[in-house]
């Protein structure tokens, strides 16, 4: 069995698909409970702490989310484990914090896979106690072995890290190459009209921004200036497969009709979908639908799409029976951002809302802003609805789901927060080490704690978020200064003293 190939998987106890009866929540009575739940994660890219209505954003509505944390628990103090994509999609995939592996770092869309395969990750983990498990959406993960031939089936990718199904973009929406992949082929691909990918120089005659500005319908800020595709300027060069390049516009909708036929291929079992929205990450490119619908310029409009398609999904869940017994969780990747790459006035309409809420900076940085982001979860009748303080993490996916269905593993960093999770106590991780690009900084209790470094006070290449980096030691204490406006480490030797021994410890372990 899987036990045998998978290290760290130390005994399963899943000789049948019910749970542990020691982590059964709510009434026995009900059928829900007794059978195994579907799990489903919805995770937006670049959605800010304030970007949605539940979280008291006023500018902007999103019915559907706010309906899951109506129905669900909605945490205060859920956190990725780093202020970008790809080391938060690691770290809640593998249950390992990201900057123990210096690879897991934004990858370009030619990088190798990330995750070694065969090891533990939380699909493979689900695959083992009988789950279909699936991915649609932003991967951004790494594929193949150093020099991808987009012309063949492109592996290793989502399937040999626990992934039945997978349905992805490789990258960014922002990156090279701009396409799809199912099962580890370019969907739509016309084989002589062969792709070619380089992150280093432009194929001869490709259009580019800096040569066919005529071509382009959405100015680059900063970078982006490399192939265009669809008006758009990239980062990276691609020739080739024009028959198998996305349309922006259309994104959205692709992906969830995959979701949805996901859903309705495997209604009868049970199943893991990690549901990779590209909303809001820049280019912000809605629908025509969705055009103009928020009123905060394109950044809003594709918040409120993907808001649309979140409550599409459920219907979906809903109209398959499922809707009892899935456990649906939404979050983000990385805190928000308003100008990342793109003319695409985002600063500018944005108007009165607050992407971050009331946390400090946002993507990129070592504030709150950077890592603590909208995290929902909802199990009907098994999830009391409310608002939880506990600090969950996503990392705790893999320890929490292998204790509620009775899977003995061994984890370092993931910790079993599963009765935090599921709202039946406020006691969640007592502490995290939270990354921003590189570096990280360290929440203890009420407590944030970022050891002085070196480094530039904004990200350098045009972002207006504060990195976090400074020379002195910087203290803030969340339970009366969430925003990190009073750095209190001078008064509070004693405090900076302690937490920088229990962090170092993790650090070095
Ligand atoms: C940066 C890109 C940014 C975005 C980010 C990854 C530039 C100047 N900036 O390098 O636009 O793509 O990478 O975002 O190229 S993430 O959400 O996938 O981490
Ligand atoms: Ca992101």
């Amino acid at each position: 069995t899987l036990r045998k190939k998978i290290p760290g998987l130390v005994s399963a106890s899943m000789a049948s698909l019910m749970l542990a009866s020691s982590c059964t929540p709510g009434s026995q009575s009900e059928t829900s409970s007794r059978k195994t739940p579907n799990i489903v994660i919805i995770y937006a890219d670049d959605l800010g702490y304030g970007d949605v209505s539940c979280y008291g954003a006023t500018e902007l509505k999103t019915p559907n989310i706010d309906k899951l944390a109506g129905e669900g628990v909605r945490f205060t103090q859920g956190y990725c484990t780093s202020a970008t994509c790809t080391p938060s999609r690691y770290g809640m995939l593998t249950g390992q914090y990201p900057w123990r592996n210096k690879r897991a770092q934004v990858l370009p869309g030619d990088a190798p896979l990330l995750i070694e395969p065969g090891s533990v990750t939380l699909p493979s983990m689900l695959k083992e106690a009988g789950y279909r498990t699936g991915i649609v959406g932003k991967w951004h993960l790494g594929l193949g072995e150093g020099s991808i031939n987009w012309n063949e089936e492109v592996k290793p990718g989502p399937r040999q890290v626990g992934f039945d199904y997978d349905f992805i973009m490789a990258a960014t929406n922002d990156r090279v190459p701009t396409v799809f992949l199912e099962k580890g082929h370019v969907v739509g691909l016309d084989q002589n009209d062969p792709i070619e990918v380089s992150y280093r120089e432009n194929f001869e005659g490709e259009p580019s921004v800096p040569e066919n500005p005529e071509l382009i319908k959405m100015k680059s800020s900063h970078g982006h200036d490399n192939s265009i595709v669809n008006g758009i300027g990239r980062i990276g060069f691609m020739k080739g497969g024009e028959s198998a390049r996305w349309i922006d516009e259309n994104m959205a909708d692709t992906f969830l009709v995959r979701a949805q036929k996901f859903v309705e291929l495997n209604k009868d079992e049970p199943f893991f979908l990690y549901y990779a929205l590209h909303q809001p990450h820049a280019p912000r490119v809605p629908h025509p639908r969705f055009a103009g619908k928020s009123g905060l310029g394109p950044r809003g409009d594709v918040i409120v799409e993907a808001d649309w398609c979140i409550g599409e999904f459920m219907k979906t869940l809903k109209e398959n029976g499922l809707d009892e017994n899935t456990i649906v969780i939404f979050s983000s990747d990385n805190g928000p951002v308003a100008d990342d790459g793109y003319h695409d006035e985002s600063e500018t309409l944005m108007g009165n809302h607050t992407p971050a809420g009331p946390l400090r900076s946002g993507k990129y940085s070592l504030y709150d802003g950077g890592t603590r982001v909208p995290f929902i979860v909802r199990w009907p009748g098994q999830v009391k609805p409310g608002v939880s303080d506990a600090m969950v993490c996503q990392m705790d996916f893999l320890a929490s789901f292998a204790s509620l269905l009775g899977i003995q593993i061994e984890t370092k960093d993931s910790e079993n927060i599963l009765p935090a999770l599921l709202g039946k106590t406020e006691k969640g991780r007592e502490d995290l080490v939270v990354q921003g690009m590189r570096t990280t900084a360290y929440r203890n209790g009420d407590w944030s704690l970022i050891l002085p470094q070196k480094g530039p006070k904004m990200v350098p290449w045009g972002v207006k978020n504060e990195t976090g980096f400074d020379a002195d030691v910087q203290l803030y204490n969340l339970a009366n200064d969430i925003g990190q406006k009073v750095n209190v480490a001078k008064e509070e030797v004693a405090k900076v003293e302690e937490l920088t021994t229990k962090y170092n410890e993790i650090l070095e372990d």
